[in-house]
């Protein structure tokens, strides 16, 4: 038997998504210390930066009338219209001042194709195209994975489920992660993560 393998996985802790960003997560820079001290405690660390173009088909101000928070048909399925948030190059799609970055072995960004969200870690919203990040952990005998960071009920959520599909063993933290909470969200959220097997502690 091979060693099991523990990284860590911390999704977007970045400016737009902590209070005073144009997507604030509730309390989403509370988790930030809990993080910064899990960093020493795994063999591999990846950061995840959400690092979208300013005419990404996500933005609810690039559908003509479209208000932020409704949904939309894209041709992969249903899309939430967002405000317009980590924007490649600005201020809001910086990691969080307070987040020790220099710990991480990568920094993988996602949502960097105009036409397709990417809320996965791993796929994007197609839930196909894959980001590379499983080539690196299999790469690096990652064999288990803890997640954290923002959002609960998007990003995290969605990593963790195509996470445990691939056949990672799976723990998402919940207090070092915060929720948008749109809709039920989080609810749907945590009932598909724990359905596909993922551990929440
Ligand atoms: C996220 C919505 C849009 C997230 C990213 O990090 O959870 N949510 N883009
Ligand atoms: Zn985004």
């Amino acid at each position: 038997m091979r060693p099991n393998i523990q990284a860590l996985i911390v999704i977007d802790v970045q400016n737009d998504f902590c209070p005073g960003g144009a997507l604030a997560v509730a309390d989403g820079d509370a988790i930030i210390p809990r993080i910064n001290a899990l960093m020493r405690e795994f063999a591999v660390r990846v950061l995840t930066q959400d690092w979208h173009p300013a005419d990404h088909s996500s933005f609810a101000a690039n559908h003509p009338g479209a208000a932020p928070f409704s949904l939309t048909q894209m041709p992969y399925g249903p899309q939430v219209l967002w405000p317009t948030h980590c924007v490649q190059g600005t201020p809001g799609a910086d990691f969080h001042d307070g987040l020790a970055t220099d710990p991480a072995d990568l920094i993988i960004r996602k949502g960097f194709r105009s036409g397709i969200d990417s809320y996965s870690a791993f796929f994007e919203n197609d839930r196909e195209t894959p980001t590379g990040l499983e080539g690196y952990l299999r790469n690096r005998g990652v064999t288990d994975l803890t997640l954290v960071g923002l959002a609960t009920d998007f990003c995290v959520g969605y990593s963790a489920i195509d996470a445990a599909r691939l056949g990672f063993g799976v723990t998402v933290l919940e207090d070092a992660c915060r929720a948008i909470d749109l809709d039920g969200s989080l609810a749907k959220a945590r009932d598909e993560m724990k359905r596909a097997g993922v551990v929440l502690a």
